[in-house]
């Protein structure tokens, strides 16, 4: 039989707010975590920006939750610093051209996020901000009018930050409700804009990295993140609840950092370190969110690391009662678990463990790997048997403009032909996968390392990493072969 994808197959793209918008204080936006992030690169962190107790200016390791300030502290916009998300590709301005360019390529669906920050701006407003509510209302449409569909994440990475100052963010359990309001508003106000919703962008990053790129997540870490978890997990399960009934057409997802774990070599010890592996840093999230319960294994890694959860009465039934209708994923690499010492590692920003030798890996140290995305795709339709996306999939890599403005980015092609690849390999094996956008479609503002050089899209935007550039779009190789490959449903990239 010859491979195909199945007929109405969505084709696109995917951004988010915080890295593509810019615009971070205008339409009455508050401010969040990114606005306070610095620029890093791949062997230096972003750091996180604060006036302390004294008013002494002071800028602390990594980023988001992670960075931790000093007790005391609030986070600042400095004058001495450079933050790239304060502009990033202005999409916030340039969303006409930008869409425009999408449907040129032959986009079926586009993903974006909403900032929370531009509909309740301090999170804990009596009543939403009007101009953020019409901005969206602008882009979906304009969306709606090439019959684009789009793929909406409510939350990004973007808790505005008067909840994580005023609150302790997701550590507080009234941020369910913050984010259930938030909720109603935008499903109210775009329920006949927008079908699909993705509740929590990556929301398995909080625990998953914990244990990875050289960090030693302490007993307190874990508490902290598991808690946080089970009050997203709370947190998407009444929005989910609320969604349907305000519009039982809606489609909600989960959304899963998914990285494909290899045992490094066939001492058991290692296959039993690599499942492990997968239950805390992938099932434990998807289990709760498609499944309804805490995986079979949660109480030991609870037990692991001396976590006492607080779940109230009612919040497993909750749980039951707010499954997504849709697992779906962004897959960039893989990575090797072993229990053994081992010299050859693989040192990148978001990538760590074994090399594995049978692999190439990207300029930023992340594994090239289609047939882990076969893998992923099988062994999780197999476990959950709901419809599959994979919402985010690319290649941060340099490129060169030549002197004609042409930008020959075969690389990134190359990546993602194998990709699509192996998603019909996948699908050939029964597997349920009704979409796929990849990264960045656009240039945008690099998450992990804030830079503008490690580039994804298939658009170029002119702009480096101080911020200097006239932010002009243009069409990279990438362009033209992607639009063939829409075209043809996947067809052209197959026959390659
Ligand atoms: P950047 C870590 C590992 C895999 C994906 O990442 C990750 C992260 C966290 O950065 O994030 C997703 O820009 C995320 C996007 C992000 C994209 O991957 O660091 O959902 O926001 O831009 C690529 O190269």
């Amino acid at each position: 039989m010859v491979k195909a994808f199945p007929k109405g197959f969505f084709w696109g793209g995917a951004i988010a707010a915080n890295q593509a918008e810019g615009a971070y204080n205008e339409g009455g936006r508050g401010l969040v975590q990114t606005d306070v992030t610095t620029g890093g690169t791949v062997n230096s962190p972003r750091y996180t920006t604060y006036i302390d107790k004294d008013g002494k200016p002071g800028k602390a390791g990594g980023m988001g939750h992670h960075a931790r300030i000093p007790e005391g502290a609030k986070y600042a916009v400095l004058d001495t610093e450079y933050y790239p998300n304060h502009k990033a590709v202005d999409f916030y301005h340039r969303y006409k051209e930008d869409i425009a360019l999408f449907a040129e390529m032959g986009y079926s669906i586009f993903r974006l996020s909403i900032s929370w920050a531009r509909i309740f701006p301090n999170g804990d407003d009596v009543e939403p901000n009007q101009e953020g509510l019409d901005f969206y209302r602008s882009v979906f449409e304009e969306c709606r009018k090439y019959n684009i569909e789009p793929l909406v994440s409510i939350w990004h990475f973007d808790t505005p930050l008067a909840l994580e100052e005023n609150y302790g963010g997701w550590n507080n359990r009234k941020l369910v409700g913050f984010y259930v309001r938030y909720c109603e508003v935008i499903f109210n106000e775009y329920k006949d804009l927008v079908k699909y919703w993705l509740t929590f962008n990556e929301i398995n990053n909080t625990t998953m990295f914990l244990d990875m790129m050289g960090n030693k997540g302490t007993d307190a870490d874990y508490q902290a993140g598991y808690q946080q978890l089970h009050h997203q997990f709370l947190a998407s399960a009444r929005a989910v609840q609320i969604g349907h009934r305000i519009n039982p057409d809606f489609k909600f997802g989960n959304m899963i950092c998914g990285i494909t774990f290899y045992p490094a070599t066939c001492d058991p010890a290692d296959i039993l370190a690599n499942q492990h592996k997968w239950e805390s840093g992938i099932y434990y999230c998807g289990d709760v969110q498609v499944k309804g319960k805490y995986g079979t294994y949660a109480k030991r890694l609870w037990k692991e690391h001396n976590v006492e959860l607080d779940i109230r009465e009612g919040d497993l039934e909750d749980l039951a009662n707010g499954t997504v209708d849709m697992y779906t994923f962004s897959y960039y690499m893989s990575n090797n678990v072993t229990t053994h010492d081992t010299d050859d590692k693989v040192a990148g920003n978001f990538s760590t463990g074994a090399r594995n030798p049978y692999l190439t890996y990207s300029d930023w140290g992340w594994a090239h790997d289609p047939r882990g995305l076969q893998y992923y795709l099988e062994k999780i339709y197999d476990r959950y048997e709901v419809p599959l996306m994979v919402v985010e999939n690319g290649l941060g890599a340099f490129d060169t403009v030549e002197e004609d403005g042409s930008i020959h980015d075969d690389y990134r092609i190359d990546y993602h032909r194998a990709h699509i690849k192996a998603m019909a390999d996948a699908i050939d094996n029964g597997v349920d996968l009704i979409a796929y956008t990849t990264w960045g479609c656009i240039d945008i503002v690099s998450a992990g390392t804030g830079e503008m050089r490690k580039r994804y899209g298939f658009i170029y935007v002119d702009m480096d990493d101080e911020g200097n550039g006239t932010m002009n779009r243009s069409r990279k190789d990438s362009f033209y072969w992607y639009q063939k490959v829409l075209a043809t449903n996947g067809q052209s990239a197959l026959e390659e």
